[in-house]
């Protein structure tokens, strides 16, 4: 057994009695209320879903297992030569509780490092994807193509108790982790770059390799680390971590379950917002006449409120939850200030973040007029040569999978049950209401 996994064992160990706990002896507390408009309102707010990994607190943003992303960044052990941390060293962290030593997160490089290699009907799923197909759509199905390879279904279906379900849930996730960088990759080279495909090299780490294969140098390594990492969690109700839990509820295993958290992170309104961020932005470059034509404050508020006045939404700016400037934006702010300061788009995006809080506020809809995470990933990607930004949201999933897997694993280890929250009917709304009695059925 991998030092991590029997790690993971203890904690597992540690947690269920104290689950067991609140369920049989406390299962009757109330912990919050629903109202008419969350019930319609998407279910904003609502107190319903229970992980360890990570919190998001409205005002201050994202901890991953009580850490700020300020302190997760500082305490994780990271290569040698790098600012950055191990990507692997954050998967230890969420899995654990524990910030890993050195050779803790060298063991998970290592173990990933080993589970590398795609199967290479994987390639030929994505070869066979017509020209024009989405990377994120590829990237669905190069991982829902790999279920057949699940050893959480083989167990299943020969029997397995309950209690160890995580098991091997935890070594499908490690297995497909472990590929994501290499298909998210191949699909890179397959769409933009004639196929000609960069071979992984066995003794780099996650983002290292990454940076490697994407055929990126020096800093592009630390670029992937940063991102992966922010990306990887914010707690369980945003639609991809919700997706991917719901459908693993049903004992779908990690492939599966993966392939459908991609999906809802595909929305323009989710991760397909760090895309929209710089289309955005490239359509006001096109109008200034390049990107070399610096725009002044007042040229970006008009096109700031032409994109509001035709019932769009400003990408990259607003949250369901944040009531502050995203601390992951904040985050690659402060590198991109040390880095790409002379960036124009960057200059571009400078600017939005002058600009767009005020006229939110002015227009007075949004509760959050604060930019979020994806206001600042794509104008990093494109300084380093990155410019296909219909990949970003691919970039996004990597990261994203690594907590969302995280997430899947603790739901066997704590035996969360099949999701199944109950609906009403319209009816029934204004029956609560009180503006409409009751109807009995003749
Ligand atoms: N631009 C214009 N209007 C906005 C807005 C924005 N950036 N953010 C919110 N609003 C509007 C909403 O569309 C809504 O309008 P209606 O009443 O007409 O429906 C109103 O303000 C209230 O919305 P809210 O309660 O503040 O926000 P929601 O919780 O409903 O939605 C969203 C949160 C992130 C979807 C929203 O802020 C948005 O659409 N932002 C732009 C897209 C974006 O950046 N998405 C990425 C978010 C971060 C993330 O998940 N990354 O993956």
């Amino acid at each position: 057994m991998s030092t991590l996994k029997e790690k993971l064992y203890e904690k597992i160990e540690e947690q269920r009695p104290r689950t067991e706990r609140l369920m049989n002896e406390y299962g009757d507390i109330v912990i919050d209320k629903v109202t008419i408009a969350q019930a319609l309102g998407g279910m904003r707010g609502i107190k319903s879903l229970v992980t360890d990994i990570s919190y998001l607190d409205p005002n201050e943003g994202i901890r991953y297992r009580g850490y700020t992303l300020k302190e997760v960044f500082e305490k994780l052990p990271k290569p040698k030569g790098s600012e950055m941390p191990y990507v692997e060293g954050l998967f230890y962290l969420l899995l654990t509780g524990d910030m890993p030593t050195e050779k803790e997160a060298l063991d998970v490089v290592d173990e990933f490092s080993k589970r590398r290699i795609i199967p290479r009907y994987i390639y030929e799923v994505i070869d066979s994807f017509p020209c024009c197909s989405h990377p994120m759509t590829i990237f669905a199905t190069a991982i829902l193509s790999m279920h057949r390879e699940s050893f959480f279904t083989k167990k299943y279906s020969a029997g397995i108790h309950k209690k160890d379900y995580w098991d091997p849930m935890y070594e499908d996730s490690v297995n497909l982790l472990a590929k994501l960088p290499e298909i998210a990759t191949y699909i890179y080279a397959k769409i933009y770059r004639d196929g000609k495909r960069i071979q992984s090299n066995p003794n780099l780490d996650f983002g290292g390799n990454f940076a490697f294969m994407m055929g990126k140098e020096k800093p592009y390594d630390d670029v992937s680390r940063l991102h992966f990492i922010i990306h990887s969690d914010h707690e369980s109700g945003n639609v991809s971590a919700h997706t991917g839990h719901l459908v693993a509820s049903s004992l779908s295993d990690i492939y599966l379950s993966i392939s459908a958290m991609v999906n809802g992170l595909a929305g323009p309104l989710h991760g397909l917002a760090a895309q929209g961020v710089l289309q955005w932005l490239h359509e006001l470059v096109d109008r200034m006449g390049g990107e070399k034509v610096i725009p002044s404050e007042d040229e970006i508020k008009q096109y700031v409120w032409e994109t509001l006045n035709s019932g769009q939404v400003i990408p990259g700016f607003g949250h369901a939850v944040l009531r502050k400037t995203d601390p992951r934006y904040a985050l690659q702010r402060e590198f991109s200030l040390k880095y790409l300061k002379e960036d124009p788009i960057f200059k571009y995006v400078d600017i939005l973040y002058k600009v767009v809080p005020p006229i939110l506020k002015e227009q007075g809809k949004a509760k959050n007029p604060w930019p979020n995470v994806d206001a600042q990933s794509g104008v990093i990607q494109w300084h380093y040569g990155v410019r296909e930004y219909d990949f970003y949201t691919v970039l996004f999933g990597i990261g994203r999978a690594i907590g969302i897997c995280a997430n899947i694993i603790w739901d066997r280890a704590l035996g969360y049950p099949l999701e199944r929250p109950k609906s009403v009917t319209t009816d029934m709304l204004e029956e609560f209401a009180g503006i409409k009695k009751k109807e009995t059925k003749k």
